[in-house]
């Protein structure tokens, strides 16, 4: 695709950041011959726009800002990432484990990258003043699709990444003719969308439970960093002081751009953020989405009204406005969507996000009629047989039983710690599992590595598929209601983490650690350190927890759904676990 290779970002620093203004383009750092060398030091860094106050940013030669620059790569090339951390040492690094805590020990997640688990792997730890070489290598048939990385140090994600430590990725493909003309002739605009809070709003929290931590709702960015006990003085300074809460693309506030009547450009968002959902919409103008999660679709979609952006979620869309004047892209709540989007306070009304100037001749443009094929690693498993289906699993989202009420977990515990692994599969087989939320909200379920393939849902307020597809591939679901997923355990041996991405409940514990073997009974690798529990298995580096978690064939029905005795059986098996632990 055409790029717009518009190199700005050396000047936002110096620049105050008006509503109105163009829209930049965040700096690109591009591939060469197959490699990508760089390094990105994390730092204090005072942003100015809407609200100037003090955080932390990817510095890149010299130069922080928020968004961080784009990393561009194809397929098959090697990205050698250095991650220093310049941060003040000082902070206190004692903790208990599932809180907030150290905000100022760092790492690197490339969310959405199929690459190897123990290069992005979120349990290193960058403290003060050390660095990390990362080395990811894209295997030779990556899909090309636009991921994005940010900062996943368990108990302090929420913090760095609402504080604006994320960025884009976007892979490329190698051969640009798998691009329809149609396609490569529209100018790509990328649009990073993150949330800006600086105003408190007390939201629905566990009033029952002196853990008030663990509800849904939007924390302000003050709210946590003092719950994280960041020592570093935010010090916001609000242009507007009645405007304290808004989403900015690329760091910039309801910035614009400008097309033609009846152009079409690809709009590339990026939702990189961890709390809300967003409903967006640009009333007067064409909007047919392309891909999910940086993984195409087979074809366009019909014009739809409204892409729902959950957290970290991705979506290209094409746009075209075929009458000449202003139009808005926002996000809407509109209360036809109440049961399908989620009846909690994370949905997010603003308007605009950004302008669309809309004058000058008339450009006739067509769709693409098909869109590049996917690889074979996200080949269709809809209509795989049973027998091949080598290992199930459930991930169930929901709040803990006892007295901490407010706690979420999965399947009624906490994270446990990087060895234990909370199921085990072979490489190179099919998974079926089992995604299931009780809750009114919807956790956001995301899983490291692997994209998954929706394959069925119980969920029935959804008709028309606003929110996931069935078919379609994600790294990140809204959990309703009882879905199932499948995937390949492709090339990548090793841990594979998944947690809920409204990412104060990750660094509150919801998240586990599974692990795909080599082969079955016979990993060879050791990579764990295997510090956690009893019966450690030597060749896989951790312990596997209790077996009775294991989801076999026999506790689902054909459509997915546990039977109602398997349930109890498993949450009597959850609480002895826990009281156990
Ligand atoms: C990356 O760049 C650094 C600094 O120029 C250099 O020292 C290092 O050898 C390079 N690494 C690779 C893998 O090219
Ligand atoms: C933010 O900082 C810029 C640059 O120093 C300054 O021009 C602007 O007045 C500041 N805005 C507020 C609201 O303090
Ligand atoms: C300040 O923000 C409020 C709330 O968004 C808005 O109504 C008002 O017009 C803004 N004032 C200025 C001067 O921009
Ligand atoms: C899967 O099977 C269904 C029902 O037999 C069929 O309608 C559908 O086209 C098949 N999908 C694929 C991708 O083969
Ligand atoms: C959830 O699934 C159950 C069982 O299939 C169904 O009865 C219920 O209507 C579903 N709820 C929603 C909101 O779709
Ligand atoms: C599966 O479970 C659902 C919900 O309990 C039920 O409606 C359905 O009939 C079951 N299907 C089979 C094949 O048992
Ligand atoms: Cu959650």
């Amino acid at each position: 695709m055409k790029t717009w290779h518009i190199f700005l970002a050396l000047f936002v620093n110096a620049l105050a950041i008006h509503d109105f203004q163009d829209l930049r383009q965040p700096t690109e750092i591009i591939s060469q011959n197959g490699a990508l060398n760089f390094t990105f030091t994390v730092d204090v860094f005072r942003y100015i726009g809407q609200v100037n106050y003090t955080t932390r940013a990817y510095y890149y030669h010299g130069v922080g800002s928020i968004p961080g620059p784009t990393w561009r790569v194809k397929a098959g090339d090697t990205i050698t990432f250095t991650l220093k951390n310049a941060l003040p040492p000082g902070q206190s690094t004692e903790y208990e484990h599932n809180t907030m805590h150290s905000p100022d020990t760092t790492n690197m997640h490339t969310h959405g990258l199929h690459v190897d688990p123990y290069e992005d792997d979120v349990f290193i730890e960058v403290h003060p003043e050390e660095q990390h070489v990362y080395t990811y290598v894209l295997p030779d048939n990556h899909a090309p699709g636009m991921h994005w990385y940010h900062a996943h140090h368990h108990g302090a994600t929420a913090f760095q990444v609402i504080g604006g430590l994320a960025g884009a990725i976007i892979v490329d493909p190698v051969d640009d003719s798998i691009i329809p003309p149609e396609l490569s002739n529209m100018d790509e605009i990328v649009m990073i969308l993150q949330h800006m809070k600086f105003d408190s709003d007390p939201g629905n929290g566990c009033p029952n439970s002196e853990n008030f931590v663990n509800a849904f709702r939007p924390y302000s960015y003050l709210e946590i960093s003092d719950e994280i006990g960041d020592t570093l003085d935010v010090n916001p300074s609000l242009a507007n002081t009645s405007l304290a809460d808004f989403y900015v693309v690329n760091g910039q506030y309801q910035p614009r751009i400008q097309m033609r009547p009846g152009e079409k450009k690809v709009f590339r968002l990026l939702h990189a953020a961890g709390t809300h959902t967003l409903e967006i919409e640009i009333p007067g103008c064409n909007i047919y989405r392309i891909s999910r999660d940086g993984v195409y679709r087979s074809e366009p979609t019909d014009a739809v009204d409204v892409i729902v952006l959950i957290q970290a979620s991705r979506a290209d869309i094409i746009v075209d406005c075929p009458r000449p004047g202003t139009f808005n892209l926002k996000s809407t709540i509109d209360p036809s969507r109440d049961n399908i989007v989620s009846s909690n306070v994370l949905r997010y009304f603003q308007d605009p996000i950004l302008t669309i100037e809309v004058s000058g001749d008339e450009l006739i443009m067509p769709l693409p009629s098909q869109l590049p094929p996917l690889p074979s690693y996200l080949s269709d498993l809809q209509n795989v047989s049973r027998q091949d289906i080598a290992g199930q699993y459930r991930v169930d989202f929901g709040q803990l039983r006892g007295p901490e009420t407010c706690n979420f977990g999965i399947n009624g515990m906490l994270f446990c710690g990087p060895d234990v692994y909370d199921h085990i599969m072979t490489l190179d087989t099919i998974e079926e599992w089992i995604i299931k939320d009780a809750a009114p909200e919807s956790h956001p379920f995301h899983l490291h590595v692997n994209h998954f393939q929706v394959i069925s849902t119980t969920y029935q307020d959804d008709p028309n598929q606003i929110v996931f597809e069935i078919g379609e591939w994600r790294d990140t679901l809204a959990a309703r209601n009882v879905t199932t997923i499948r995937f390949r355990t492709d090339t990548f041996p090793g841990v594979v983490v998944l947690h809920c991405h409204y990412l104060r409940h990750e660094d509150l514990g919801m998240m586990q650690v599974t692990y795909i073997e080599s082969s079955p009974e016979t990993d060879t690798e050791d990579h764990g350190t295997g510090s956690i529990g009893q019966e450690a298995e030597p060749n896989r580096g951790g312990i596997k927890h209790s077996e009775s978690i294991e989801l076999h064939e026999s506790d689902m029905n054909s459509s997915g759904q546990f039977k109602s005795s398997t349930y109890v059986f498993f949450t009597t098996v959850m609480i002895v676990v826990l009281s156990i632990i």
